[in-house]
């Protein structure tokens, strides 16, 4: 199996997290530099949404969405298993992991308007950010009550939302500064919880993501 990826888009990352938590160490990695690479005809006959991370089987099929990848994945190496078999825990892992989906998309389009780091080429308004801010934030609010006084987002055990959410938390900290809000408690101390967790790497955005931007802007709650 191939995984045409990179080391640090919070897409890319879901894969490698979840690959170090399971020991999965047998996919061959193909660095690819995404908006140039993924744009060649050959990228898009593999992926016609021009995205990595891109899962090719090893009978030629290509996956791709994180989301779905990790689901292939689990079939292959269901233990331990990131999406449970019992019935009220696999509930609360489809209502997470959607919310988690609209967290990241409402605040996805927010930093698109605002970030310096993504201005280039287009068109930005600030307001979106104003009027998109209570959407994500409101996911926020929602996802920390569900996980309630658990370890993790669903239960005691790490579970698939808890890798697609800490990989979306992780990146925009890091590039974009913006970090869980402190009235949030629980998802404050769950984060430093995944940090910890065996085979865990933190990331490494690579050098020409920095520049002035965070420390001139500050970081954001
Ligand atoms: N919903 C997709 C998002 C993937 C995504 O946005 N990938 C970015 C890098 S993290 C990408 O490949 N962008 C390249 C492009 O748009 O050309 C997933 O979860 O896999």
């Amino acid at each position: 199996m191939k995984l045409y990826t990179n080391s640090y888009g919070p897409g890319p990352r879901r894969i490698i997290i979840y690959c170090a938590l399971k020991g999965i160490d047998d996919i061959e990695l193909v660095p690819i530099v995404p908006y140039k690479e993924t744009r060649t005809p050959e990228f898009l006959a593999r992926n016609p949404a021009g995205k990595i991370p891109l899962l090719e089987t090893d009978d030629g099929h290509h996956i791709f969405e994180s989301q779905c990848i990790l689901q292939y994945l689990e079939e292959l190496h269901p233990d331990p298993p990131m999406l449970r078999q019992n019935e009220r825990a696999m509930r609360r892992i489809d209502v997470q992991s959607a919310l988690i989906n609209e967290f990241f998309f409402y605040l996805y389009i927010s930093v698109l308007h605002t970030s310096p780091y993504v201005s280039k080429g287009l068109r930005q308004a600030p307001d979106a950010d104003v009027a998109l801010s209570p959407f994500w934030r409101a996911r926020l609010d929602k996802i920390d009550e569900i996980m309630g006084g658990n370890r993790f987002l669903v239960d005691d055990a790490v579970s698939m939302p808890d890798i697609l959410l800490f990989a979306m938390l992780e990146y925009i900290r890091h590039r974009f500064g913006i970090m869980i809000p402190p009235h949030l408690k629980g998802l404050t101390r769950w984060y430093d919880r995944v940090l910890e967790l065996p085979g865990f790497d933190p990331i490494a955005l690579p050098e020409t993501y920095f520049d002035e931007a965070i420390p001139r802007l500050g970081t954001r709650y």
